[in-house]
C-alpha cells in the first residue's frame, strides 16, 4: 500500500478514565470509589490499597490533572486536534455516592451534563465507558463487590441512571472497561473491587480465588446484558459495546506444546469474555477450564436467557502490546499490561518492559473479525513514556518522536486490517493527555499528545502543553490518511 487511507467518517479520538484524571474526589458529594484509596507504586513496586483514607498518605486520583475543573480547556484542546469521538468513563461515586443511595446526586450528573454539552459543541462523539476500574468502596465492604450478586442491581441502578439521562446525546456506550481483566490478581481489586488473594486488606479470610474471580465475571456478563438489552428497548438508536484488553497471544517456538499453549490461553483470556458478551453463551472450553479449576458457577435459571437477550453491537478492545508464551520454563519473562509472558526475541520494549507490535493489531483485528463478524474499535492504545519538557522559541514543548513512531505503527496496521476486509469504525488512543497510570499510578508514564505538568510527588502547576505528537495527530485526522 503506497497510502494508508481510512474510511470516511472513520472515529478518530481519544480515550480516558475518570478516576485518573478528573481528581476532585470528594467534591459536590462524591463518594470513596476503590480507585480514591489506591496508594502510588512504579514498574517494580505493586500499588498498595488502604483500609481507609490515610493521613498524609499520597493517593494518585486526588488531584489527578484535575480534569473536572479544567475540562473545557482540554475539550477544546481535543477539539483542536480535530477529535471525532471522546471515550470518557463516568464515575460511579459521584452519581451514587456510596453505591446504596435510592436517589442519584444531581451535582454529580451535572457535571456530565456539562462535559457532554461542552463535546457537542465541538461536534465530537460521545463514547461512555459506564465502569471503568472503580466502584464505590461500601459495596467492597458490603459485598466484596462483584463476588457478590447484589452488585447486579447497583450496577444496573447506576447505569440505568446515566443511560436515562444521556441518550439522546450520547449513542455509543460500554458497560465494562477490560472485562476480561478481572481474571488477574490486581484486576481483580481494579475491575471488581474486590479483594484476593494478598489484597484482601478487610479480612484475612482463605478464599477460591477461582470460583471466587470467576463467579463474578459471572455477574459482570448478567449486568452487562440486563443493561445492553435495557438500552436497545429504550432507545433502538444506541450502541452498547463490550471492552477487553485484547491479548495477541503468540508460541514460543514451533513446538506443538507452546502451539497448543497459546491457543489455550487466547481462549481463555480473549474468547471466554468475548463469546459470553458478542455470542451470548459460554464456549464450549469454559466447562473443561471449571472442571480443572474446580469452579462451581452458581448460574441462575433465567441467567442463560438474559445473556442471550443483551448481546453487544460492537466490540471494541486495548491493544498495547502482545504476549509469547511457551511451556519451557528456561524461557526469559517479559513485563506486561497485567499479563507477563516471556520475551519475544523479535520486539522491542518500552521503558515500562512492554514489548511494542505494530503487527500484532493486525493480527488481533483479523483474530476478533473472523470470530465475531460485527463491527470494531480500538478504544485503546498508545506509548507510555517518559517525557522531557523543553523551551522552543519561548514555547514549551516535548520532542515525542518515539510516541510518533509507536502510533504510527499502529496507524499503519489498522489500515492494513481495514484493507484485509475488516470493519473497523474508529480509534481512540491512549490517552490524549497525560495522567494518572492505572498500573503504577504514576505520572512520569505518560501517553499524552498534551503535556500536563503533574509529578509523581504530586507537585506540578497542571498547565498543559501540547507535545510533537499533538501536530502529528492532528495532521492525520485532518487527511484521514497517512502517506508513507
Ligand atoms: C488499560 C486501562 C487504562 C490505562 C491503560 C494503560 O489497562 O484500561 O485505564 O491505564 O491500560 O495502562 P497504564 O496506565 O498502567 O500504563
Amino acid at each position: 500500500m503506497s497510502e494508508y487511507k481510512f474510511p470516511k467518517g472513520f472515529l478518530w479520538g481519544g480515550a480516558t478514565a475518570a478516576n485518573q484524571l478528573e481528581g476532585a474526589y470528594n467534591v459536590n458529594g462524591k463518594g470513596l470509589s476503590t480507585d480514591d484509596l489506591l496508594l502510588g507504586g512504579s514498574v517494580d513496586t505493586p500499588r498498595k490499597i488502604t483500609r481507609t483514607e490515610e493521613e498524609g498518605a499520597f493517593y494518585p486520583s486526588h488531584e489527578a490533572i484535575d480534569h473536572y475543573h479544567r475540562y473545557k480547556e482540554d475539550i477544546k484542546l481535543f477539539a483542536e486536534m480535530g477529535f471525532k469521538v471522546y471515550r470518557f468513563s463516568i464515575a460511579w461515586t459521584r452519581i451514587f455516592p456510596t453505591g446504596l443511595e435510592d436517589e442519584p446526586n444531581e451535582e454529580g450528573l451535572k457535571f456530565y451534563d456539562n462535559l457532554i454539552a461542552e463535546l457537542k459543541k465541538y461536534n465530537i462523539e460521545p463514547l461512555v465507558t459506564i465502569s471503568h476500574y472503580e466502584s464505590p468502596i461500601r459495596l467492597t465492604k458490603e459485598f466484596n463487590g462483584w463476588e457478590s450478586r447484589k452488585m447486579i442491581d447497583q450496577y444496573v441502578k447506576f447505569a440505568r441512571t446515566i443511560i436515562n439521562r444521556y441518550h439522546n446525546d450520547v449513542k455509543y456506550w460500554l458497560t465494562f472497561n477490560e472485562i476480561n481483566i478481572l481474571a488477574r490478581s490486581m484486576g481483580a481489586y481494579l475491575a471488581g473491587g474486590m479483594y484476593v488473594g494478598d489484597s484482601n486488606v478487610f479480612n484475612n479470610t482463605e478464599v477460591n480465588t477461582d470460583q471466587m474471580i470467576f463467579q463474578a465475571l459471572h455477574h459482570q456478563f448478567v449486568a452487562s446484558a440486563i443493561v445492553t438489552k435495557y438500552a436497545h428497548e429504550l432507545d433502538s438508536s444506541l450502541k452498547m459495546g463490550c471492552m477487553l484488553a485484547y491479548r495477541m497471544i503468540y508460541p514460543l517456538s514451533s513446538n506443538p506444546k507452546d502451539v497448543a499453549y497459546a491457543q489455550k490461553m487466547t481462549q481463555m483470556n480473549n474468547f471466554y469474555c468475548g463469546d459470553v458478551q458478542v455470542k451470548g453463551y459460554y464456549p464450549y472450553f469454559a466447562k473443561r477450564y471449571w472442571d480443572e479449576h474446580n469452579i462451581k458457577l452458581d448460574v441462575l435459571p433465567d441467567d442463560n436467557e438474559i445473556l442471550k437477550e443483551g448481546t453487544v453491537d460492537f466490540y471494541t478492545f486495548s491493544y498495547y502490546q502482545s504476549t509469547t508464551v511457551t511451556t519451557s520454563k528456561d524461557a526469559k519473562v517479559s513485563k506486561g499490561n497485567f499479563f507477563n509472558g516471556v520475551q519475544n526475541p523479535y520486539l522491542k520494549k518500552s521503558d515500562w518492559g512492554w514489548e511494542i507490535d505494530p503487527e500484532g493489531l493486525r493480527t488481533a483485528l483479523n483474530q476478533i473479525y473472523e470470530r465475531y463478524e460485527v463491527p470494531l474499535m480500538v478504544v485503546e492504545n498508545g506509548l507510555g513514556a517518559q517525557d522531557k519538557l523543553v523551551e522552543e522559541n519561548g514555547v514549551k514543548t516535548v520532542n515525542d518522536d518515539y510516541r510518533i513512531d509507536y502510533l504510527q505503527g499502529h496507524v499503519k496496521a489498522m489500515a492494513g486490517a481495514i484493507y484485509d476486509g475488516v470493519d473497523l469504525k474508529g480509534y481512540t488512543s491512549w490517552a490524549p493527555i497525560d495522567l494518572v497510570s492505572a498500573s503504577t499510578g504514576e505520572m512520569r508514564k505518560r501517553y499524552g499528545y498534551i503535556y500536563v505538568d503533574k509529578h509523581d510527588d504530586g507537585s506540578g502547576t497542571l498547565d498543559r502543553y501540547k507535545k510533537k505528537s499533538f501536530y502529528w495527530y492532528q495532521r492525520l485526522i485532518k487527511d484521514n490518511s497517512l502517506g508513507d
